[in-house]
């Protein structure tokens, strides 16, 4: 047993239509725990610095427009192999890809507009995750 943590965002498009709940229940249900957990709104700086890894690509304006569009709902979540099984639940990148079941697979049907971020690696968990939260926002229980 590996016991990890990563990040999740449900983005300003899972805000604005509602799913906030269904994400989160989703991970409740599948026995994860939630260790951190904030709603806000990131600035362009911040924005641009949680996607750094994309500066170069042709999507990055866009990618920062629409993150910062309205508000996100940020979580650390906790569990064995948490990275790679989250990942999974989020499924592809692209919602039209995505496989049915996974929430990208069953909410989206765009690659920008894609409900959720998880963090892909334990590299990416601590760098995205100081972005967001500080020592503090995590809850012992
Ligand atoms: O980690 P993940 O979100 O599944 O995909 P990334 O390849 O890291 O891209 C991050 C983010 O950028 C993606 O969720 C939507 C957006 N994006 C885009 O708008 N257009 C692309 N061609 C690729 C990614
Ligand atoms: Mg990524």
């Amino acid at each position: 047993m590996t016991v990890e943590r990563t990040l999740v965002l449900v983005k300003p498009d899972g805000v604005r239509r509602g799913l906030i709940g269904e994400v989160i229940s989703r991970f409740e249900r599948k026995g994860l725990k939630i260790v951190a957990m904030k709603m806000l709104r990131l600035s362009r700086e911040k924005a641009m610095e949680f996607y750094s890894v994309h500066k170069d690509k042709p999507f990055f304006k866009d990618l920062v427009d629409f993150m910062t569009s309205g508000p996100i709902v940020a979580m650390i979540l906790e569990g064995d192999s948490v990275i790679s099984v989250v990942r999974q639940m989020i499924g592809s990148t692209d919602g039209r890809k995505a496989q049915p079941g996974t929430i990208r697979g069953d909410f989206a049907l765009s690659v920008q507009e894609n409900v959720v971020h998880a963090s892909d690696s334990p590299e990416s968990f601590e760098r995205e995750s100081k972005v967001i939260f500080s020592d503090e926002d995590y809850v012992n229980y």
